[in-house]
């Protein structure tokens, strides 16, 4: 989704590039002072293109933040924080339409005289001017590159019918993502091992017609209200809030994840109470160590148990249609 984004350069960078650029160019032609005065004039251009272009490509290529997916925005605001975005956004523009104005305006004397001394005067005046400017948006330049590196490691999520995997942290809702797609994340027997959203999927054909479920795996959540979450759990509840058309919510009866029974029931207590309209399917977990007698349907991600039964119960509850926006 982000990984088209250009790479941002800094303003030093900018403009060390537009001096190199423009100090290689020199024009033809048999009189010397008109070999002097287009070269001057196609250096000065030159320079002002290799600072306005990349601005231009910096604005129109990161995308527009209200256009964007709610999931999307949400992790924006959660990692990087839309308004500072959006002001460094609006501050390049700002530059890149002063440097045009300045190129503009400046240009016109520089067609009109013959006098050495003075072009070359005025094509230092108008360097001057753009570097100026570029250098007062540099700390704006600076927050598009951090958002970019951040921006590209984004998931990328389809607008198709998604299963939600939630829980407390430890419990194996990433062994599970790996038992039901090919995505591989990370498993380890301490909490908080995922810290980003992952992506998965499943695949039925049921006569002839093919289901395909996106899956993704999300930060433990603890039970607590959302004012507290941290940002690795928030990121669990964008998902949770925009995603899911169906949320598993996967419990450790064996507690040795570490966290009691007690309190990932009042976890589910919560996940239904914030998300009424959402179809939740309670999974218990680790049912190779212990089994309850719930009625919550048992699995194991280590030996396979109710694998099974768990991928039929999901394809039963295959939507027909998905909203935009699906639990807020
Ligand atoms: N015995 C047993 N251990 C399991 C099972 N599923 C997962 N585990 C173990 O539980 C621990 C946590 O598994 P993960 O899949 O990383 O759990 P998680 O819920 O994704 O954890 P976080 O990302 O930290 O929230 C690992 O040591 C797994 O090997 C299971 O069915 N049986
Ligand atoms: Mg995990």
């Amino acid at each position: 989704m982000f990984r088209k984004l250009p790479t941002i350069d800094l303003a030093d960078e900018l403009i060390d590039r537009a001096f190199k650029r423009s100090k290689k160019i020199q024009m033809m032609d048999r009189d010397a002072t008109y070999r002097m005065k287009k070269t001057i004039i196609a250096r000065t251009e030159s320079f002002v293109a290799t600072i306005v272009s990349p601005l231009e490509t910096y604005v129109k290529k990161f995308p527009s933040i209200d256009t964007l997916h709610p999931f999307y925005r949400d992790l924006i605001d959660i990692k990087i924080d839309s308004n500072k975005l959006k002001k460094a956004l609006g501050a390049v523009d700002w530059a890149r339409k002063t440097c045009q104005r300045i190129q503009t305006s400046q240009l016109k004397s520089l067609t009109k005289s013959k006098n050495i001394d003075f072009l070359k005067q005025k094509q230092y005046e108008i360097q001057g001017r753009i570097s100026s400017v570029v250098k007062q948006v540099n700390a704006e330049l600076q927050i598009l590159a951090e958002a970019q590196k951040i921006l590209k490691t984004f998931p990328t999520v389809q607008d198709i019918p998604t299963v939600v995997i939630a829980g407390y942290p430890n419990v194996g809702k990433s062994s599970l993502l790996r038992r039901l797609s090919s995505a591989k994340p990370a498993v380890a027997q301490y909490p908080f091992t995922t810290k980003d959203i992952y992506v998965g999927h499943m695949k039925q054909t049921d006569h002839y017609v093919i289901k395909q479920f996106q899956l993704i795996d999300t930060p433990g959540l603890f039970d607590r209200p959302l004012e507290k979450r941290n940002d690795i759990e928030k990121q669990a509840i964008a998902a949770l809030s925009h995603l899911a058309d169906i949320i598993l919510l996967v419990l450790d009866p064996s507690e040795t994840c570490g966290y009691s029974l007690n309190d990932q029931h009042q976890l589910l207590a919560q996940v239904h109470h914030l998300f009424p309209k959402a179809s939740v399917l309670v999974v218990e977990n680790k049912g190779d160590i212990k089994n309850s007698s719930s009625g919550n349907l048992s699995i194991s991600c280590d030996d396979g148990t109710g694998i099974d039964i768990l991928i039929k119960e999901l394809f039963a509850r295959y939507p027909a249609h998905q909203a935009d926006d699906k639990n807020t």
